[in-house]
C-alpha cells in the first residue's frame, strides 16, 4: 500500500467516530445517535465506502479474471468492517449511541446474484484473492431480481421476484458501456463495480455487467416475464426457468452477453497498459466456473482475428494458454450441451469459431467420446474449455479422481497434464469470523490470533483436547448460538424449538442427488417409532433450507413432503415434545450465518460420487458440528482429517454406485419390498395423514418416482442410513466425548480456508 493512501486511510480511521458524526448530519440532518437503525445502516455504508476508497487497489503484471454467472456474495457489511479491521471499533461507537451492530445489518439487502455452492464459491474466491494480495476480479451479471424469493403456500414452494436492488447500496455506476452484438441484434451494456476489500490487504472489483434497456416491468406475478424480449430482459432473472426452448434462448443470450462484455473489458484493459496481445497469457488469466461462461473462449479468437489482425492460428493458441476451466458436477444435466441450431439463433457470428474448434478435433482425435460437436448438432461446452483450455481442475480429491478415471477418462488420456484438483475452501472471515465471534474471540483467547492470517494454526486447540474448562465453553457458545437461532426461528416461521434438543441440518439447494428426501423418510421412520411408543433420549429439531428450481417437479414434491411433514409433527403432541421439524423459508447466504454456528448434526448425504464437493459441510465443521454423511466430495476429505472418531459415515461407496450405473442394476422397488422398515416410511407419503394435509398429486408422484425410479438411490442407502443416524444422536449423550469431537472438528477445519485453495490455484494454474 502506498504512503498516501496509507495516510489517508489512518486519518479516517482516527477519527471515525467524528466522520460517523458528519455524515449521519450530512444525510438525515441528525446526530448518529438519534438515527433510526435503517439510517444508520447508510451512514455505515458511506463510512465503508470512504474507507474502501483510500485502499490501495491490488496490482500486478498479471491479472486474474474469475467469471462466473454467479456470485453468492451475501451481506457485505460485516465483513467489509472486518476486513478493514474497524469492525470492534464501529460496534463500539454504535454501543455508545445506543445501537446494535446485529441489528442495523438486518436492513442490508441480502445481494441476489447466485444460486448455491457453486455461487458461494466465487465469493469466498473474491474473498480470498483480495486477501492474499492477488490483482484479481469477479466478472458476472447484475440480475436485478436473481435468484427467486421463496415463499411457502399452502404447504407449496411458490417463487416471487426478490427485489434486492436500492438506490443507495455498494453498487458503483461506471461510464463503461460497450455495444453487445446478437448477430445484426445489438444491446447496450453497462458495467457497474463492487469493491471486494481483503482482509488487511489491497481492494479489488466485482464487475457486474446490466443491459441499459432493461425493463423491470415485464415481470407480471410471480417470477413470469416475456422471456422474447431478449433487448428488456436480459439480466431480469439467475436462472430463468428453461423448460421450453425461449427459456433455453434466454439462458445462451446471458451467458454470450457476460462473456463478450468480459472480453471487451479484458482487451481494453490490456490496451490500456499497452501489453501485446501476444502476449495475452502472461498478463491475463481466465477461470472459467463451470462450463456458463465457456463462449469466453470462441467469442475472444474471434474478436482477435476480426478486430485485432490475428491469424486463426496465433488466435487459437493464446485464447488455449490464457483459459482455464473448473468443473463443478459429473451430473449430466449439468454439463451443458447446446443444440447448434441454438447458437445459430442466438450468436450466428460465434458458429464458425465453433466450428472451426471442433475441425481441428475431429482431424486429430478419431474417437467420437471427444468430439465438440456431436452426431446431433449438440455443442459439448465442456469440451471446448478441455480441448482450448490449458488446465482442468476439479473441486475435491476425489470428484477429480472420478473426472480422471471415468467421467472424463477419454480427455484425461489426451491431455493428463491438464488435470489437477483444487479441493473447495470457505472464507473463514464469513465463516467463522463474521457469523461466530464468541466462537472466534475463545478461540482467540486460548490459541491465540495467529488462525486468523494461517487457519491451519487453529490445530493447536488440539491441546486442549482434554481440557474440561475449553470444552465446556465450546458448549456454552454453542447453546448460546442455538438460543439465538430459536429466537431467530420463532420471528421468521412462527415455530418454537427448543435450544436443549439436538439440531440436525440440513441446508444446501435442493436436488434428488441430494437426498433430502432420505433425510424426511428417516423423520417419518422416527415419527412413527414415537407413535408406536419408543422415545428418543433427547428431543430433536430437524431443520431443512432449501429452493427447488421452479421447473424441477420432484424438488418441489419433496419440499412439499418436508412442510407436511412440519404441519403434522409439529401440531402433534404426543411427538412434538421429541421431535420437530422446520422448513426455513427463503434459505439464503443470511439465514445461512444464523442456522450454521448453532448446528450439532450436519446433514451431509448425497448419493457417493454425485456431490463434487461441498462447502456447507466446512462451513458446520469449522463452528463444531459433527458430520453425518456419506464418503462423497469433501466429506472424504473432512473424514481424512478428523479420522473415523470424529465423524458418522455410511452408505454405499462412491465406486459401489459407480458400478451400479453401469451395470444398470439398481431397483428400488427391492429395496422397498425387502425391508419393512423402508416400506413403512415411504408408503407414509401417501398415508391418509399426510393427504389430510398434503396434496395428492404432488405425494404421489414422490411416492412413485421412490418406488419406480429413485435415480439417486435413497432406498439403497436408507437401512444405513437411520442406524448411522440413531448411532450419532446416541454419542450426543455422552456429553465429553462430543464436545471432543466439536473441537477436533474446529482444530482441523484449517484445511478448507479459501486462502488455502487460492494459494493453490495461484501456484499451479494462475502464476501471477
Ligand atoms: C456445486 C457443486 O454441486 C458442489 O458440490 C460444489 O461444492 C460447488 O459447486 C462448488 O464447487 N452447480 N453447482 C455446483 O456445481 C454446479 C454445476
Amino acid at each position: 500500500m502506498s504512503k498516501h493512501t496509507n495516510m489517508q486511510r489512518d486519518v479516517l480511521i482516527l477519527n471515525l467516530e467524528e466522520q460517523l458524526e458528519g455524515i449521519a448530519k450530512d444525510q438525515f440532518g441528525k446526530v448518529l445517535k438519534d438515527c433510526t437503525d435503517r439510517e444508520a445502516y447508510y451512514v455505515l455504508l458511506e463510512m465503508t465506502s470512504r474507507l474502501m476508497d483510500v485502499t490501495e487497489l491490488n496490482n500486478g503484471e498479471k491479472k486474474i479474471y474469475y467469471i462466473s454467472m454467479e456470485f453468492l456474495i451475501g451481506k457485505l457489511l460485516s465483513n467489509n468492517l472486518i476486513n478493514l479491521r474497524v469492525y470492534d471499533r464501529i460496534k463500539d461507537i454504535l454501543a455508545k449511541n445506543g445501537k446494535d451492530l446485529a441489528k442495523i445489518e438486518e436492513y442490508e439487502p441480502e445481494p441476489s446474484l447466485g444460486n448455491g455452492g457453486l455461487g458461494r464459491l466465487a465469493a469466498c474466491f473474491l474473498d480470498s484473492i483480495a486477501t492474499l494480495g492477488l490483482a484479481g476480479e469477479g466478472i458476472g451479471l447484475n440480475y436485478h431480481f436473481g435468484l427467486f424469493k421463496q415463499v411457502f403456500k399452502d404447504n407449496l414452494q411458490v417463487e416471487e421476484k426478490n427485489d434486492w436492488i436500492e438506490k443507495n447500496s455498494w453498487l458503483e455506476k461506471t461510464d463503461t458501456t460497450f455495444d453487445i452484438y446478437f448477430g445484426r441484434k445489438k444491446v447496450v451494456s453497462r458495467l457497474y463495480n463492487m469493491n471486494i476489500v481483503g482482509y488487511r490487504s489491497g481492494v479489488n472489483k466485482l464487475r457486474l455487467f446490466d443491459i441499459e434497456s432493461i425493463d423491470e416491468k415485464l415481470v407480471k406475478e410471480g417470477i413470469n416475464f416475456d422471456k422474447t424480449k431478449t433487448k428488456n430482459n436480459l439480466t431480469l432473472f439467475l436462472y430463468p426457468d428453461d423448460s421450453d426452448v425461449a427459456g433455453n434462448l434466454l439462458r445462451i443470450y446471458q451467458e454470450y452477453f457476460l462473456v463478450s462484455n468480459a472480453a471487451h473489458l479484458i482487451l481494453r484493459e490490456q490496451k490500456e497498459r499497452q501489453y501485446d496481445l501476444h502476449e495475452l497469457h502472461n498478463h491475463a488469466v481466465i477461470q472459467i466456473n463451470d462450463t456458463h461462461p465457456t463462449m469466453i473462449i470462441p467469442e475472444l479468437i474471434r474478436i482477435l482475428v476480426e478486430e485485432k489482425a490475428f491469424n486463426i492460428d496465433e488466435a487459437i493458441s493464446v485464447v488455449s494458454k490464457t483459459c482455464a476451466y473448473t468443473n463443478h458436477t459429473i451430473l449430466a444435466e449439468a454439463l451443458e450441451t447446446w443444440p447448434l441450431e441454438y447458437l445459430e439463433k442466438v450468436v450466428p457470428q460465434l458458429v464458425p469459431y465453433i466450428k472451426e474448434l471442433d475441425k481441428r478435433v475431429r482431424a486429430k482425435y478419431k474417437s467420437s467420446k471427444v468430439q465438440i460437436i456431436d452426431k446431433e448438432k449438440k455443442v459439448h461446452m465442456a469440451f471446448i474449455d478441455i480441448h482450448y483450455g490449458f488446465s482442468v481442475n476439479g473441486v475435491a480429491a476425489i470428484h477429480t479422481e472420478i473426472l480422471k478415471n471415468s467421467e472424463l477418462k477419454d480427455f484425461y488420456k489426451i491431455y493428463p497434464d491438464k488435470f489437477n484438483n483444487k479441493t473447495n475452501g470457505i472464507t473463514f472471515r464469513r465463516w467463522l469470523f463474521s457469523c461466530n465471534s464468541p466462537l472466534t474471540d475463545f478461540i482467540s483467547d486460548v490459541v491465540g490470533d495467529g488462525f486468523k492470517k494461517d487457519a491451519t494454526k487453529l490445530e493447536k486447540l488440539l491441546e486442549y483436547k482434554d481440557d474440561r474448562i475449553t470444552l465446556e465453553k465450546l458448549d456454552e457458545i454453542k447453546m448460546l448460538k442455538k438460543k439465538e437461532l430459536a429466537e431467530y426461528i420463532k420471528e421468521h416461521e412462527n415455530i418454537e424449538i427448543d435450544p436443549e434438543s439436538i439440531y440436525d441440518i440440513q441446508v444446501k439447494r435442493l436436488h434428488e442427488y441430494k437426498r433430502q428426501q432420505m433425510n424426511a423418510l428417516y423423520i417419518i421412520h422416527k415419527y412413527l417409532e414415537i407413535k408406536g411408543g419408543k422415545k428418543p433420549t433427547r428431543p430433536i429439531t430437524f431443520i431443512f433450507g432449501a429452493k427447488a428450481a421452479p421447473a424441477y417437479v420432484i424438488a418441489k414434491d419433496i419440499i412439499h413432503l418436508i412442510l407436511v411433514l412440519q404441519e403434522i409433527i409439529n401440531n402433534d403432541k404426543d411427538v412434538n415434545k421429541y421431535i420437530k421439524v422446520v422448513m426455513a423459508q427463503n434459505y439464503n447466504v443470511s439465514y445461512a450465518e444464523k442456522l450454521i454456528p448453532a448446528c450439532d448434526v450436519s446433514e451431509q448425504i448425497s448419493l457417493a460420487s454425485k456431490e463434487a464437493s461441498g462447502t456447507g459441510n466446512m462451513k458446520f465443521m469449522l463452528n463444531g458440528a459433527v458430520t453425518l454423511g456419506t464418503d462423497d466430495g469433501a466429506n472424504v476429505e473432512i473424514h481424512e482429517l478428523v479420522g473415523d472418531d470424529n465423524i458418522f459415515i455410511f452408505g454405499a461407496s462412491a465406486d459401489e454406485v459407480i458400478k451400479h450405473y453401469k451395470k444398470a442394476d439398481y431397483v428400488s422397488k427391492d429395496y422397498y419390498t425387502k425391508s419393512p422398515v423402508i416400506k413403512e416410511a415411504v408408503d407414509f407419503i401417501i398415508s391418509k395423514k399426510c393427504l389430510k394435509v398434503g396434496h395428492k398429486e404432488n405425494l404421489e408422484r414422490l411416492y412413485n418416482e421412490l418406488l419406480n425410479k429413485d435415480w439417486f438411490m435413497t432406498l439403497l442407502d436408507l437401512e444405513s442410513y437411520i442406524k448411522k443416524k440413531d448411532e450419532i444422536f446416541e454419542a450426543y449423550e455422552d456429553r465429553d466425548r462430543w464436545r471432543q469431537m466439536m473441537l477436533v472438528n474446529i482444530a482441523k477445519a484449517g484445511f478448507f480456508s479459501s486462502d488455502r485453495t487460492i494459494e493453490e490455484y495461484n501456484r499451479d494454474i494462475w502464476k501471477c
